[in-house]
């Protein structure tokens, strides 16, 4: 054993350092099976001292670290590079009181995403991000990543809900900013700086964030349509009918079809449609009239139904919900996942098809995403072996359409070649900077992002 292994676990105690490769093995590929690497080790501190203890060793020794939350990344940023310390933050799993004044609540990094909605929850409150991956993913990720999901339409993404953070930097030394005011303004917001910086200047700890009111009676309705144009025509009728609106989601015909035979789903029209829509609103009573009186008065409508039980709920959820396990069970899909104007969608979605076509011919392509935010998640499965060509043509095309080549699962080790297309040079140089002013030895996250 090494003279950092035996450092670490010191730190940590020998049972969290891992070197063998069967123990290694969950935490060096990731969910899609499509990134993985080997470390040299895994190590699983229980606080913040033990992580700020495990960062200044690799710092001292000019090891780099790569940073892993839940594992259900989708860009490769949490896997290892090969031959670095991969730096789990699974047992960070402090849960704060929650403090019904302030609508906050201080976690660890390594609490689920659906553990923190439990215990906001348990008191009267609610969480404002949420994501079918919930399970598992962890805040510290959340954070790091800027997560997204389908709630972004009514709170935001993942850094609005952050009220303050506290972290270790490359060196080991703590910031820590976790009184959460709700107005402080001295100076450069290091918060916000880390929210979305996916691991590459500092590893986040511990994390303060702010609650929403609990909304228990939903609605929501899977609406058929016959084009692109027709779903945003049913958006802005949701958006300007419905004070309730929770979440407008996504798909299209090909997508249907997978989840359908993935899960043995019913047809839940009459016959198939172009796409797809789904639309929530909650409150503290049943929004359903409400939904149902803009569904009446849209001719964007082709079909239509709706549920307010919590099973019907669930069941309508799952025609969007499970598109990511059912394209992971066809195959290793190439994932992208971008955002263009809402006006460039529906030329967007057109030109799609012939774009993949033509850098993997046989590819199957599968298109779903969030409406609200002009957020596809396009999933070509077959097209393992042109990855970099799908991924590159794509990538053109969004650009084209004044798009982000990176909508809400960060830019990762997957993304960090195509990061130009969406970032001018001025601004990547200034990441850079920013970069190499907190980690100027790029000990942290090596090849993620920049
Ligand atoms: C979702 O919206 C997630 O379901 C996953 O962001 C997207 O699997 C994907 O590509
Ligand atoms: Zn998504």
């Amino acid at each position: 054993m090494s003279d950092l292994e035996v450092r670490l676990r010191d730190i940590v105690g020998p049972a969290h350092v891992l070197t063998d490769s069967d123990l290694k093995a969950p935490y060096e590929t990731d969910w899609t099976r499509r990134f993985a690497g080997v470390a040299r080790c895994v190590v699983r501190p229980a606080g913040t001292d033990e992580v700020a203890a495990v960062v200044r060793a690799c710092a001292e020794e000019g090891v780099p670290i790569t940073v892993q939350g839940g594992n259900t990344g989708l860009v490769g940023g949490g896997v290892p590079a090969g031959g670095d310390v991969l730096l789990s933050l699974s047992r960070l799993t402090a849960l704060g009181d929650v403090d019904p004044i302030e609508a906050q609540v201080t976690v660890g990094a390594g609490v689920t995403l659906e553990r923190l909605q439990q215990h906001a929850r348990a008191h009267g409150l609610d969480f404002g991000v949420d994501l079918a991956a919930r399970s598992a993913a962890t805040v510290g990720g959340l954070v790091a990543t800027n997560a997204g999901g389908i709630r972004v339409l009514r709170y935001g993404s993942m850094r609005e809900q952050v009220a303050g953070i506290e972290a270790v930097l490359a060196d080991g030394s703590v910031v820590r900013r976790l009184v959460g005011l709700a107005k402080d303004n001295t100076g450069y917001d290091l918060t916000q700086l880390l929210a979305g910086s996916e691991g590459t200047l500092a590893v986040l700890t511990t994390v303060r964030v702010r609650l929403v009111p609990l909304q228990p009676a939903r609605a929501v309705a899977l609406v058929a349509v016959d084009s692109v144009g027709s779903a945003l025509e049913l958006l802005a009728a949701a958006r300007a009918g419905l004070p309730s609106l929770s979440a407008a989601e996504f798909f299209l015909a090909d997508g249907m079809a997978l989840v359908r035979a993935h899960g043995g789903l019913p047809a839940p029209f009459g016959e198939d449609h172009f796409g797809y829509v789904v639309l929530e609103c909650s409150g503290r009573t049943d929004p359903s009239d409400d939904l149902l009186d803009v569904l009446g008065e849209s001719p964007a409508v082709a079909d239509a139904t709706i549920a307010s039980d919590v099973t019907g709920v669930a069941r309508l959820w799952a025609y969007r919900e499970t598109h990511t396990e059912a394209v992971s069970a066809a195959g290793v899909p190439v994932k992208l996942d971008v955002s263009v104007p809402l006006r460039e969608l529906a030329g967007l979605v057109a030109d799609l098809s012939s774009t993949v076509a033509a850098a993997a011919p046989a590819a199957r392509l599968i298109i779903f995403g969030h409406l609200g935010e002009g957020n596809l998640h396009v999933n070509v499965l077959g097209a393992e072996e042109r990855a970099e060509e799908v991924t590159e043509a794509v990538l053109r095309l969004v650009a084209s359409r004044r798009g982000s080549i990176s909508s809400e699962h960060g830019v990762g080790r997957a993304k960090a070649h195509w990061l130009p297309l969406s970032r001018s040079e001025p601004e990547v140089t200034a990441m850079r900077r920013i970069k190499h002013a907190l980690d100027p030895a790029g000990t942290l996250n090596p090849g993620v992002l920049i």
